[in-house]
């Protein structure tokens, strides 16, 4: 087997995969009092509970390029796939520390992906890579087999907020959101911004619109993964109503850790998936 080693961000919402060594660089999420490192020690509940009592400004911030050679370690070819460069900086800076880790380490490679994406799409992107990486591929292949799996994110959300003050979605965007249960059905589009694609009031008429969403996306039956920010309940109703078209889907449900926790918020789900047909968004 080659010699590879997988590099996230903690917007896959990952931190281990079975049979390949996994590098993640953490994001932060900072306070005027306080400065969260989005790693396995972080308590992302914990964390979204004491910012609703707080009341001063919060933002969050990349990994910057020595965090990133901190996650690539020595000794590897290495790919790395990042959240979104629509959204945040994570990719650039990925792009320095690539740059010096090939300068470091001539003998060995960085393949970059941007997933113009986060969350539970960037973990499927991560799980195919796994399978190549497991099955002998080298680096190159690996990469190009990322590249070409046919993925996408949606998601269904009970405030923008967050999103809002830091000015990654517009303030009109943003209004009536969470008022009277309204809630936000949308995408990462194909810059790998977050587009809009309706309002609906209350959690099962956002559930059935995101499903029909999913099948006119191009969901087939195929992997799906839900990440949610303390909605278990939720997120069990939607793979139910998937299972109902699909009895057969392949559906993950996993938790959000820190960054996606604080840009989804509470309620917010996150779903990723294989499309069979179209483009990449
Ligand atoms: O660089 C930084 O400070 C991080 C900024 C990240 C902003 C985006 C986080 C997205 C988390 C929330 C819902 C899905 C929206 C997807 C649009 C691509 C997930």
């Amino acid at each position: 087997m080659h010699n590879i080693k997988l590099v996230l961000d903690s917007a896959a919402n990952l931190t281990q995969l079975e049979g390949i060594p996994l590098g993640v660089s953490p994001l932060k999420i900072i306070t005027d009092s306080k400065t969260y490192v989005d790693d396995t020690t972080l308590d992302p509940v914990a964390m979204a509970n004491e910012l609703r009592e707080y009341k001063g400004t919060s933002t969050t911030s990349c990994p910057n390029a020595e965090d990133w050679l901190e996650a690539f370690g020595e000794g590897h070819d290495i790919l790395c796939i990042t959240i979104t460069s629509g959204l945040s900086g994570t990719y650039n800076t990925a792009r320095l520390a690539k740059e010096q880790y090939e300068h470091a380490y001539p003998q060995h490679r960085v393949e970059l992906i941007d997933s113009l994406s986060a969350g539970p799409e960037i973990a499927l992107m991560a799980e195919k890579a796994r399978e190549l990486i497991l099955a002998g591929c080298s680096l190159q292949e690996v990469a190009d087999g990322v590249r070409s799996y046919r993925t996408k994110l949606y998601f269904v959300l009970e405030s923008l907020q967050n999103f809002a003050s830091n000015g990654r979605v517009s303030k009109l965007t943003a209004k009536t959101v969470g008022i009277l249960g309204i809630r936000v059905l949308g995408r990462a589009d194909e810059n790998g911004t977050l587009e809009v694609m309706g309002k609906v009031r209350g959690e099962c008429n956002a559930l059935n619109s995101l499903v029909q969403m999913l099948n006119n996306a191009g969901y087939r039956g195929g992997k799906l993964r839900i990440a949610h920010c303390e909605n278990p309940g939720g997120a069990e109703a939607l793979s139910l109503l998937v299972r109902e078209i699909y009895p057969d889907a392949a559906i993950h449900i996993e938790t959000c850790r820190g960054l996606c926790s604080y840009y989804a918020e509470q309620g917010g789900m996150l779903v990723g998936f294989e499309t069979e047909t179209g483009e990449k968004a």
